[in-house]
């Protein structure tokens, strides 16, 4: 599938149907700006506003709508809220669904057959693979998205943000904090 995309990709730009440039911007833009940044901005505003932050785990379709993100992948998106005592990990068994509205185009990782088929096997290695390392009384809730219900972690509010405005915390939170594989960027750290 990938070989048959890029065939096509590179007989249309040979004709000047698309241009690979503007191609490039769209990927680069689902894949830096329109997608994660929104997720970030749903997971800042949960870490400042308690009220919100209910709202999102009673019903994250509607919660993240009201901020604008609209999904046009699936009904249900579902926020998934790590603690000391669970962490939440996002794969999808069957394919790639993903969402798309708050996380943009998903990584690579994320489609390939070793994570899919790993993460539900093996969850505290794929994670070691990314350098996560939990407590081992940590429990690791691995979910699986479907073309209707895609799933957001919540990550924890690192410490040393007390006092932050919504948009230095949006900064700090990570793709792959978001999907389970990682975790927010720690303050003061250079990113
Ligand atoms: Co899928």
């Amino acid at each position: 599938m990938e070989l048959r995309t890029r065939a096509l990709e590179t007989i249309l730009t040979e004709k000047g149907y698309v241009d690979a440039a503007a191609l490039d911007s769209i990927v680069q833009a689902y894949e830096s700006k329109i997608g994660p940044r929104n997720g970030a901005q749903v997971v800042a505003k949960a870490w400042s506003d308690p009220a919100f932050k209910q709202a999102l785990l009673a019903d994250a379709s509607k919660a993240v709508g009201t901020l604008g993100h609209v999904s046009r992948v699936g009904d249900h998106l579902v926020a998934v809220e790590n603690t000391p005592q669970r962490h939440n990990m996002v794969v999808c068994t069957l394919c790639s669904c993903y969402p798309w509205e708050v996380l943009g185009l998903p990584p690579v990782w994320y489609k390939a057959a070793p994570y899919r088929s790993r993460a539900v096997k093996d969850p505290r290695g794929v994670l070691a693979d990314f350098g996560v390392s939990l407590p081992t009384d940590t429990e690791i809730r691995v979910w699986d998205s479907t073309a209707e219900t895609r799933f957001l972690v919540l990550p924890m509010r690192p410490e040393g943000t007390e006092g932050w405005s919504e948009a230095q915390l949006a900064e700090i939170v990570t793709r792959d904090s978001m999907i389970g594989t990682g975790f927010p960027t720690t303050p003061g750290a250079p990113s």
